[in-house]
């Protein structure tokens, strides 16, 4: 790359950078979660209100050695191409096994929605930005959890690089198993919440999410999908019904 190359594109990061800190900044005087109002939501409040008013920075979970390193099961859906499995999705479904079928080089992550760049990203795209490796302890709201070294690009790095604009609040996730949830700029903007290609130095495991997964730190597992297959960044919170957490009883947010 040459120097002034590399100046725009600096530039370009650092303009897409100082948008995301104003954003960043309104996050912190956020305290009311999306679903307040919800009496059977009243938890979420807590924790959000919580987290947004005592924790204002970004605050990075734990980060262990690689001796801490655990086992990991997979849980929910491990591989959503599987027509027997539960959360086999009809459309994407059949997408998704021809996609692991050409392991996954025809794979591409859309970025859209309340963006000045749209834009669409294969594996290797994803795999050009500086990435970031962690060993983070997964929480299971089940009860379990695991120590794993995540390897991926910072979400962030990925929306300054579409140019998310300044009204945008969540980051919707859609998956090839149907699930959609969302997160809110601060989290979406925390530097250890990654688009993960990357478990304890191998590529993502078809069971933990291949080709790639989100990892939410500051939240419960289940908030970290598997198996992405479109992100979507909105002014508005969406609640996607059946297919997302609320419906099911789960909480939309579980910090930890
Ligand atoms: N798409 C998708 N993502 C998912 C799930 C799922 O079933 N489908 N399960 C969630 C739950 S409850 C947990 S605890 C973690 C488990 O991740 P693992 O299977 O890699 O252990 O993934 C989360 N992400
Ligand atoms: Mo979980």
């Amino acid at each position: 790359m040459n120097e002034s190359r590399l100046i725009l594109s600096r530039r370009r990061l650092l303009t897409g950078l100082a948008s995301a800190g104003g954003l960043a900044a309104a996050g912190c005087s956020q305290s009311q979660p999306p679903t307040y109002g919800n009496v059977l939501r009243m938890a979420d409040q807590f924790t959000y209100r919580a987290q947004r008013l005592l924790l204002p920075e970004h605050s990075l979970v734990k980060q262990y050695g690689r001796g801490d390193i655990t086992s990991m099961p997979a849980t929910g859906s491990t591989d959503p191409g599987d027509e027997k499995a539960d959360g086999f999705d009809a459309q994407l479904g059949p997408e998704y096994a021809r996609l692991h079928a050409g392991e996954f080089a025809a794979w591409r992550l859309p970025v859209e929605g309340s963006v000045a760049r749209p834009a669409s990203f294969t594996l290797a795209d994803l795999a050009r930005f500086p990435a970031r490796t962690q060993i983070t302890r997964h929480t299971c709201e089940e009860g379990w959890s695991a120590i794993t070294e995540w390897t991926g690009v910072p979400l962030r790095t990925v929306l300054a690089a579409a140019g998310i604009r300044a009204s945008a609040r969540y980051v919707n996730f859609y998956t090839y198993d149907g699930q959609i949830d969302s997160i809110d700029m601060f989290d979406a903007l925390h530097p250890q919440t990654l688009i993960a290609y990357g478990m304890n130095g191998r590529a993502l495991p078809l069971q933990h999410g291949a080709p790639v997964r989100l990892r939410v730190e500051r939240q419960l597992g289940y908030k970290s999908l598997k198996f992405l297959h479109r992100v979507v960044v909105t002014e508005r919170f969406y609640d996607p019904g059946k297919a997302g957490p609320i419906d099911s009883g789960w909480a939309w947010y579980v910090g930890i």
